[in-house]
């Protein structure tokens, strides 16, 4: 699709598009796509304050009936799909199966959250005391702030979405610069599911304010904001978590990954190699779970590298939009040069890398590279580094103990996996000795994640968890009670008070 065709498919007016003072640039071919208007800073008091007022009646409807809205906007979604699909491949640059995949996700979410609005279970606890009853019950927050990175424009703002909506709460979204239109875009589809909803719903629900850091800091350092979920890179999350922390506001941290996967000598090959090329170069080594380091045992290693050295000259790069594409562009002229500079570091520590320049030819006029694989004779500060490009430094091992220090050697603790078919080596990896990261897979890669487990990671990955399991907890604030229903008051402890 053409993307002035893609726009109107999802009900963008010219004035929207235009006269605004933020470009918005596609990555596939560099050109400028619209001009958004950007939220006036000194606006963001008022939209705080319009989000405090739409959480005094947000909160008080039952949480399975806001559980509806969440329904209809899984609806609204379903019908979007295509066109929000092709707007993020548009917008960020990724092929059309993932721009669609990642519109599925947030399908899925919505589903999940769903059910959940039905399960926001608290516990009851045995007292002490006779005659008394002790529980626990979750209750919502307050508007939760919503700032997410341009390599998942919408499926990160659906995570916390859903949840955040069926917890009680409202949203005020701040999208990557480099992503205001797929937010814009949701910020409409909503609005549908909003008005399907009907009158109990109240306005201001949903705000979606477009800016840089100034918009994002207003946020961060406000007190009408007690719940801030912030997406990005680790330099930001260490600027974004002691600002929150400073004014006991409650973070949600989805920082940096350096995800590795160990490969053990009874791996299967054919299946790594697959898992390896997904992770690595999919959505051009931009995602946070992007397999960024292998680990491979030394008696495969180059068996291994020969292998991905030819499924590497196999794949397509070009325009996102074709069929057969698998590499689409960086988002832009930082990103390739964050990874020659990259490429560079590592030669300097005695790399041999395969591949990694600029492509010009084949593609438009974005920035195209080819995946990198970079032979490492050991685990130096460039490995350590996060690099948002599809690089994929390969190291070698001796024994599982010194394979998983390595895994774990680094300042990031998101994403990890093993490819073994010894259950001794996956169940080890798996354990309390094993990988020190949020998420940790056995015969699968470290990116692709589903909806129902908890998203997130550990040291500089920041700690947040998002998405299944109980990040619903996340949003909400936790409340004990202890009722006493007897006549007498008996004292915890045993203490005696007598007046
Ligand atoms: C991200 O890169 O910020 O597990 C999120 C995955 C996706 C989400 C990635 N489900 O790769």
């Amino acid at each position: 699709m053409e993307h002035s065709q893609v726009l109107s498919a999802l009900g963008f007016s010219t004035s929207e598009l235009t006269g605004g003072t933020l470009a918005v640039r596609s990555p596939i071919d560099g050109a400028q796509i619209a001009q958004v208007h950007e939220t006036p800073l000194g606006d963001m008091e008022k939209i705080i304050t319009r989000s405090q007022a739409a959480f005094a009646s947000w909160r008080a409807l039952p949480a399975p009936r806001r559980g509806e809205l969440v329904r209809l906007l899984g609806e609204e979604l379903r019908d979007a799909k295509e066109a929000l699909g092709a707007l993020v491949t548009l917008e960020a640059g990724k092929i059309t199966s993932e721009g669609l995949g990642e519109v599925q996700e947030m399908i899925d979410i919505c589903d999940f959250a769903v059910g959940q609005s039905r399960q926001l279970y608290g516990l009851t606890i045995a007292s002490e005391r006779p005659g008394h009853k002790m529980s626990e019950t979750w209750h919502p927050m307050g508007p939760c702030g919503v700032i997410t990175a341009f390599n998942f424009p919408v499926a990160v703002w659906s995570w916390n979405t859903a949840l955040a909506l069926i917890c009680g709460n409202p949203i005020i979204w701040k999208p990557s610069e480099k992503t205001p239109l797929t937010a814009l875009a949701c910020q409409k589809i909503f609005q549908k599911a909003l008005t399907r909803f009907g009158k109990d719903a109240p306005k201001h629900l949903l705000q979606v304010v477009i800016g840089g850091a100034d918009i994002g800091d207003a946020l961060v350092t406000s007190r009408g904001v007690p719940i801030l979920s912030a997406t990005g890179s680790t330099r930001m999350g260490s600027v974004v978590g002691p600002k929150v922390a400073a004014r006991f506001g409650r973070s949600i941290l989805e920082l940096g990954g350096n995800n590795a996967m160990i490969v053990a000598p009874s791996a299967d090959l054919e299946m790594a190699v697959r898992a390896i090329v997904f992770s690595a170069v999919g959505t051009a080594g931009q995602r946070c779970t992007s397999l960024r380091r292998l680990i491979v045992h030394s008696t495969i290693k180059d068996a291994l590298v020969g292998k991905l050295r030819n499924a590497y000259d196999s794949l397509k790069i070009g325009d996102p939009r074709q069929e057969g594409t698998l590499i689409g562009p960086l988002v832009d002229e930082g990103a390739l040069d964050a990874m020659q500079l990259a490429l560079e570091n590592a030669r300097s520590e005695g790399a041999r890398v395969h591949g990694g320049s600029k492509v010009n030819e084949g593609v438009p006029a974005g920035c195209y590279a080819a995946p990198a694989l970079v032979e490492m004779p050991e685990q130096s500060e460039t490995v350590k580094t996060e690099t948002f490009a599809p690089i994929l430094y390969v190291m070698s091992y001796e024994t599982l103990e010194e394979a998983i220090a390595l895994q774990n050697d680094v300042p990031q603790g998101l994403s990890s996996c093993i490819f073994t078919l010894n259950m001794r080596e996956a169940e080890t990896f798996l354990s309390a000795l094993g990988s020190d990261c949020g998420i940790a897979n056995v015969n699968i890669g470290p990116s692709g994640a589903e909806i129902g487990g908890a998203f997130g990671g550990e040291k500089e990955t920041g700690g947040g968890r998002e998405s299944g399991s109980d990040a619903w907890k996340g949003y909400m604030r936790r409340q004990t009670s202890t009722v006493n229903y007897s006549a007498e008051l008996p004292l915890a402890q045993g203490v005696e008070f007598d007046i």
